[in-house]
């Protein structure tokens, strides 16, 4: 049976999953959505994914959203040690991506990142807008301090000190924050993570159209952290 993954190269919770793929040499193929054009707003995205959001993992008839869970699937179905089968390693792995994603994701992605780059994304109002970005900031260096001291202070990586799914998944979700000129220079932990996981051999042909649009965007004046 055929895997495919529906993504956007930029996208911050595509990357990983792609990251992954690549990184194992898993056999699924790629479709872009066109996140820039808006091709995720249209009916016929709609019906593979209500959300409107990419990635969706497509095997036949079974269909998965959720970067997470998409990770999950795949480290399972191809048996990569990087989502441990031992119960509580495995729940360790677990509780490093729910809070990535219930903590770090939604404050760098939701409240830093995208209102700053996505006019979508942007608050109807000037005081709305700096107020939302101050918010995220503030609530995301409380994440990062946490990431830098608690997961990574004495450990490199973030689950049962080995790399598992959840440093594929948190160092693309904290890398997108490249895209506005973030640095990282108070978190040496993260910095020292992010360079541990740029060595991946995948790394620098799966994150090209991200750096590109980053690139981009240079010479702008954002919010940064
Ligand atoms: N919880 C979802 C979030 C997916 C998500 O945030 N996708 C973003 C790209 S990184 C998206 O499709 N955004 C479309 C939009 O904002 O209009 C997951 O982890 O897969």
């Amino acid at each position: 049976m055929t895997l495919k993954l529906y993504m956007h190269p930029v996208s911050t919770v595509s990357r990983p999953v792609r990251l992954f793929i690549a990184e194992k040499n898993l056999p699924v193929t790629e479709t872009v959505v066109d996140l820039m054009t808006g091709e995720h707003m249209k009916p016929e995205y709609g019906a593979i994914n209500p959300s409107k959001q990419v990635p969706v993992l497509e095997e036949g008839d079974f269909r998965l959203p959720e970067s997470s869970a998409i990770l999950k699937y795949l480290a399972s179905r191809f048996d990569c040690p990087e989502y441990p089968k031992d119960l509580k390693q495995r729940a360790k792995v677990d509780a490093a991506m729910d809070w990535v994603n219930t903590m770090l994701y939604r404050d760098l992605g939701y409240g830093l990142l995208y209102p700053q780059i996505f006019p979508h994304h942007k608050r109807p109002s000037d005081e709305q807008q700096k107020g939302t970005v101050a918010w995220g900031k503030e609530k995301c260096k409380g994440a990062l301090a946490i990431l830098d001291k608690d997961m990574l202070g004495k450990n490199d990586y973030l689950a049962n000190n080995t790399i598992s799914i959840a440093d594929y998944f948190g160092v693309c979700i904290v890398t997108a924050g490249e895209i506005i000129g973030c640095q990282f220079n108070d978190y040496p932990n993260v910095k020292r993570w992010i360079g541990n996981m740029q060595k991946l051999k995948s790394w620098a042909s799966v994150n090209e159209v991200m750096y590109g649009f980053a690139g981009s965007l240079k010479g702008q004046q954002f919010e940064t952290v």
